[in-house]
């Protein structure tokens, strides 16, 4: 990663070297969600410094990702896997940088900023498998040893953290700041929804499991919902989030309960049910989804969450594609998204029996 400094020393950076210093020091900083409805609806400052303070929250994101994989440049020296990537960051850092001393009140200047977040947002497509190409690199060179785990695990939780910030903040820019608002759901905020309904959610998720789970198996498990709404029994729970975030989540975990119901009863004619448990306190929404697909013991818990543990070689085209779940980084990455505002996602096992899975949102 020698050449990243040298990059980030040639490309005309040589001018402005304490802006890097200076974001070098922040960490990725989970947003809550009242900063991105307070930079939605104007909260109480004016356009510009909500679009300046919006550059400098992506840059800072930018910055720590690029800080983060200079700092892993002696691990990480030479993983053919992990280079193209960090040269894409840099390149996207000095995009946004261009704009750091213009007017952010200007329009044209504005749309090019968008243009430019379009543009990095593309860039970034195909980060998820380049990453996992340098996994299985890291792994050939160094081995899978708890070590070596650690390390990729600590690297890449706070990689794909920073990711999921970024993008949430390229998201919000272009949708809100083209003018128009979003026809399918014109009382969005950006990607947020401000009444989103959480066992509607959980049916799209589950219908859209269902459906790869038919396809594959020729069977999958029947739905039970139950919502408890402490405060305002009836009522449905609805609450502030961005609804792709929850749905990924939890289309994650009806994958894995789908699998393992339907592989753990493969000689029997029915299927016992997943059932969804949701509770809204004071605090938390908790969202427990429940299977008797005959759990996971705890030696392998970790595992299931580990990036080296769950990287395998990409399937070939043609060969029938994925199975159904558990590959690839579906549950790492839904506890990040999880954790991105403030909550979690853990996994409760009974081996013999079955699984819980709870997502806990603020
Ligand atoms: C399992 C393994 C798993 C992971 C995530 C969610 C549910 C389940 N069920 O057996």
């Amino acid at each position: 990663m020698r050449w990243v400094r040298a990059l980030l020393k040639n490309a005309s950076l040589a001018g402005a070297p304490k802006y890097i210093e200076h974001f070098s020091k922040f960490s990725p900083s989970p947003l809550s969600m009242k900063q991105f409805l307070d930079f939605a609806s104007g909260g109480s400052c004016g356009a510009g410094a909500r679009r300046a303070w919006l550059r400098l929250q992506l840059l800072q994101s930018v910055r720590s990702i690029v800080g983060e994989t200079d700092l892993q440049k002696d691990e990480l020296e030479g993983e053919p896997g992990l280079e193209p990537s960090t040269a894409v960051y840099v390149q996207s850092l000095l995009d946004i940088m261009e704009f750091l001393d213009k007017d952010p009140e200007d329009h044209h200047t504005l749309s090019q900023f968008t243009e430019a977040l379009i543009t990095i947002r593309n860039r970034h497509n195909d980060v998820v498998p380049t990453m996992a190409q340098g996994v299985l690199e890291y792994k050939d060179t160094y081995g899978d040893d708890p070590v070596s785990n650690q390390n990729v695990q600590y690297f890449l939780d706070r990689f794909y953290l920073s990711r999921i910030s970024i993008r949430m903040l390229i998201n919000q820019h272009t949708l809100i700041f083209d003018g128009s608002t979003n026809p399918a759901h014109p009382k969005h905020i950006g990607s947020i929804d401000p009444n989103c309904n959480v066992s509607e959610v959980v049916k799209d998720a589950y219908d859209m499991a269902k459906l790869l789970c038919d396809k594959y198996y020729m069977a999958s498990p029947d739905l039970e919902i139950q919502e408890i709404n402490a405060s305002n029994p009836r009522q449905p729970i609805l609450m502030v989030y961005v609804p792709s975030h929850l749905y990924h989540m939890l289309f994650e975990l009806f994958k894995n309960a789908m699998r393992a119901t339907v592989e753990s009863h493969e000689s029997s004619l029915v299927l016992p049910p997943i059932k969804v448990m949701l509770a809204l306190g004071e605090e938390d929404l908790s969202i427990k989804m429940s299977d008797r697909g005959g759990g996971v013991p705890l030696r392998k818990i970790e595992r299931l969450f580990s990036y080296m543990y769950s990287t395998a070689p990409t399937p070939q085209p043609g060969t029938g594609g994925t199975p159904l779940a558990g590959f690839g980084y579906g549950l790492p990455i839904s506890r990040l998204y999880a954790k991105y505002f403030q909550g979690d996602l853990q996994l409760f096992s009974m081996e013999g029996f079955g699984t819980d899975a709870v997502i806990y949102l603020k």
